[in-house]
């Protein structure tokens, strides 16, 4: 049974990922922009799409595109953790779209040179997005392969000049009962919190994504504005960001605040470091069409994969210590 059957989610609600495939090209010009890329007439008067390219093996190498199967768009946008709109899967994808995603402003402080709150259109204007395909592994032990569009947040932290003092990045979820209805119940504290030691905020895998599948983030998946940090648990890619703050000591961050026994604040993926109820040694990949809810298990790689290109940020940490 596919994630969608499994969802009671009919099918014709769905277009085909092949078409979303064929069309992410065209509409990634669009995807910065949530009202132009949802038009259609926009969609029309596009110039014809540049052909995908595979990615190329400096890509691959630095991590930004993994050539392995991809998850559905279908199971992408319907299997979620987004606890600001209900804890079960389903929650998020069946929710009323009640976020208003646009405008929609951050604001960007603490130590820094230049802070500010400024429009999502500003906060990234001149930065070209990006598409990288990353691997994503929950804490759960489920993983996806996701083509994101963004920016590196990097190019958007430096434009706030931070100075010596950022230690550590702290990223606060809009925490709005009106928009959300899971903020009704106190699942977390709220709002949503994560944090970044700064290098790792700078590492050029990490994303800010504004898109997936070449189309604008839609709700379930953290619109309009979520982090993405490919190496770490899935829990520390923040969704619908509005605050980002440079600080110089460890930031409070939600999940390690609720189970700190649980869930630490660095959570690199370890397949060597169990979590106390269940092993991390594997992974159920939900990825292709007609993929399983169960799918067959896979191991689970150290840094999630990407230890070639991040594990000198972690030099000399006991990493079971420093979970
Ligand atoms: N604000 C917020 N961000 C969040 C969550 C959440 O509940 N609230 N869930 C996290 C978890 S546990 C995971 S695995 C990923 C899931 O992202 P996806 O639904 O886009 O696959 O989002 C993370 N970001
Ligand atoms: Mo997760």
């Amino acid at each position: 049974m596919s994630l969608r059957e499994a969802l009671n989610i009919p099918s014709s609600q769905i277009t085909d990922e092949a078409v979303y495939r064929d069309r992410r090209r065209l509409l990634a010009a669009f995807a910065l922009s949530p009202a132009l890329g949802l038009s259609g007439c926009a969609e029309a008067e596009a110039p014809p799409p540049p052909k995908a390219a595979p990615p190329s093996p400096e890509q691959i190498k630095a991590g930004f595109r993994t050539d392995e199967v991809q998850t559905s768009y279908a199971d992408v946008t319907s299997y979620n953790n987004f606890y600001e709109f209900g804890t079960n899967k389903g929650d998020p994808s069946a929710a009323d779209k009640t976020l208003r995603t646009s405008p929609w402003t951050v604001a960007v402080g603490g130590a820094c040179a230049k802070p500010g709150k400024l429009s999502l259109e500003d906060l990234i204007k001149g930065l070209a997005p990006q598409e990288r395909v990353y691997r994503l592994r929950c804490v759960e032990g489920w993983s996806m392969v996701i083509p994101w569009l963004g920016v590196p947040l990097a190019d958007v932290l430096k434009r706030f000049e931070p100075t010596s003092k950022a230690k550590y990045v702290a990223f606060t979820t809009l925490a709005d009962r009106k928009q959300m209805p899971g903020i009704a119940y106190p699942s977390i504290n709220w709002p949503y919190r994560e944090g970044l030691r700064i290098d790792e905020a700078m590492h050029p895998l990490t994303l800010l994504a504004t898109g997936l599948y070449g189309k604008p983030l839609p709700q379930q998946n953290g619109a309009p504005l979520r982090l993405v940090v490919p190496w770490k648990y899935g829990f520390k890619s923040i969704k619908s960001i509005i605050a980002i703050s440079f600080v110089e000591h460890r930031p409070l961050t939600s999940w390690n605040d609720l189970q700190s026994n649980e869930y630490g604040f660095f959570s690199n993926v370890n397949p060597a470091v169990d979590h106390p109820r269940w092993s991390q040694k594997t992974e159920r990949r939900i990825a292709g069409t007609g993929s399983k809810l169960f799918a067959d298990r896979i191991p689970t790689r150290l840094f999630n994969g990407y230890g070639e290109q991040v594990s000198s940020l972690y030099a000399g940490m006991n990493l079971r210590t420093w979970f």
